[in-house]
């Protein structure tokens, strides 16, 4: 068995029947290991991955091993690894750094370890692990061909990087596939996020003002639910055009100052710092909940809700009820850390089965490719997200129309008008 260090390697049996059951319901990711088992384009290659520790990501490494890569994987986030899936990895010879509950230092410890196989390639959700090699590693980069980044905010630092000619190796950015973020960012965390809350409190979300702090994809996603489960959504924006498109989506738009005295659940999907302050924990309501699903614990400022909270208790598994100065009781779920990945099991296997079928293929493109990519921050072709989307409509069991040869030639006809 390869090295390893979770939590408790006895729970095996519980995760792995948990990734057959991810296994069963990402039929593209499956098509893709049945695609290149044979081939395997992945040989040759190590690959370090700093990825949630989750039962679809399990399927993700699998098929990555599959291809041929020899693979060592640490969590993303101190609080999101499903120590059952870890377990289960583990047994199944996997290298892999990661348990729940971990601290800081853990958190860089498995980062490290992850980097002890000297990778030819690595797979980011976050940039930590790039951010690692670049400023802990340098000496690594002369054998990495390129990595790939799952998340918006990763990609929006990287494309800094790369914009300062800081960036050392090729990156793709799976974030920007149109079957990434417009599926997995919306209807993703739009699902997840409410499933984190419920598992966390269990309150009725109809009747609810609830408020969602960032109108892009996440925070669409978000608005959709709780819309659907019967809340009064409220947004709150600095962008003019996403506050534009809440309200004619029939949301109300507030500032957080306003909405900090009217919400009864709040969630942010900024990206951003310091969303919900000192000034807004104060004018919350009795028994406001407030929780982020955004990629780091920045956007709620827990560190000025501890200093003028008079006590704090856990109630609940992942929900801390604080006591205000003036009485009233709040409650911060998940630390402030994504609420879906941290009180609940993340994003659900049908839409990561194409957000993992984008970073596999990622993967495949570096190792065939990579050696003459720039150092920069590459998009996915339009052609494989529309391969993706077919695969998966297919599985779904959906038919497309196909144009006709004189459907094609009217399309791009400038000779004819009315
Ligand atoms: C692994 C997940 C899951 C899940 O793709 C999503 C993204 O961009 C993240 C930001 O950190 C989280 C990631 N994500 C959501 N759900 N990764 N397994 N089940």
């Amino acid at each position: 068995m390869a090295n390893y260090k979770v939590k408790d390697i006895s729970l095996a049996p519980q995760g792995k029947m948990k990734i057959e059951w991810a296994e069963s319901r990402m039929p593209v990711m499956m098509s893709l290991i049945e695609k290149y088992k044979d081939s395997q384009p992945l040989k040759g290659h190590r690959i370090a991955g700093c990825l949630h520790v989750t039962k679809e990501t399990a399927v993700l490494m699998r098929a990555l091993r599959a291809a041929g890569a020899e693979i060592s994987w640490s969590g993303c986030n101190p609080l999101s690894t499903q120590d059952d899936i870890a377990a289960a990895l583990a047994e199944d010879g996997f290298e892999v750094y990661a348990w729940h509950g971990q601290s800081t230092e853990d958190f860089y410890w498995s980062i490290d370890q992850t980097l002890k196989n000297k990778p030819t390639l690595t797979l980011d959700d976050g940039a930590d692990l790039i951010f690692t090699v670049h400023n802990k590693y340098p000496e690594l980069v002369k054998d990495i061909i390129g990595g790939t980044e799952e998340t918006t905010t990763g990609v929006h630092r990287l494309r800094s990087m790369a914009k300062d000619g800081k960036l050392l190796y090729p990156v793709i950015a799976v974030n920007d596939a149109e079957t990434k973020w417009d599926f997995d960012n919306v209807y993703g965390t739009g699902q997840s996020s409410i499933d984190g809350i419920l598992r966390a409190t269990s309150v009725m979300i109809a009747g609810k003002n609830f408020v969602v702090a960032g109108y892009g994809h996440c925070g669409r996603g978000c608005a959709l639910r709780a819309k659907g489960l019967g809340a009064n959504v409220i947004i709150t924006e600095v962008k003019p055009t996403a506050a534009l498109k809440a309200t004619l989506e029939g949301y109300t738009v507030m500032t957080m100052d306003e909405a900090a005295k009217v919400g009864d659940i709040f969630i942010t999907t900024t990206g951003m710092k310091d969303v919900i302050v000192k000034k807004h924990f104060e004018t919350m309501k009795e028994g406001a909940i407030f929780c982020n699903t955004g990629h780091y614990d920045c956007e709620i400022n827990i560190k000025e809700l501890e200093s003028i909270a008079k006590s704090k208790r856990e109630v609940r598994a992942n929900c801390e009820e604080y006591t205000m100065p003036n009485g009233r009781k709040i409650y911060l779920l998940a630390q402030g850390r994504l609420v879906n990945l941290a009180a609940a099991e993340g994003h659900p296997s049908e839409v990561m089965d194409m957000s993992f079928a984008n970073q596999f293929l990622a993967q495949v493109r570096l190792a065939t490719e990579g050696k003459s990519m720039e150092n920069t921050v590459y998009d996915i072709d339009n052609a494989q997200d529309q391969d993706i989307a077919l695969v998966k409509l297919t599985t779904m069991g959906y038919k497309l129309d196909k144009l006709t040869p004189e459907q094609v030639a009217y399309q791009d006809d400038y000779t004819m008008g009315t």
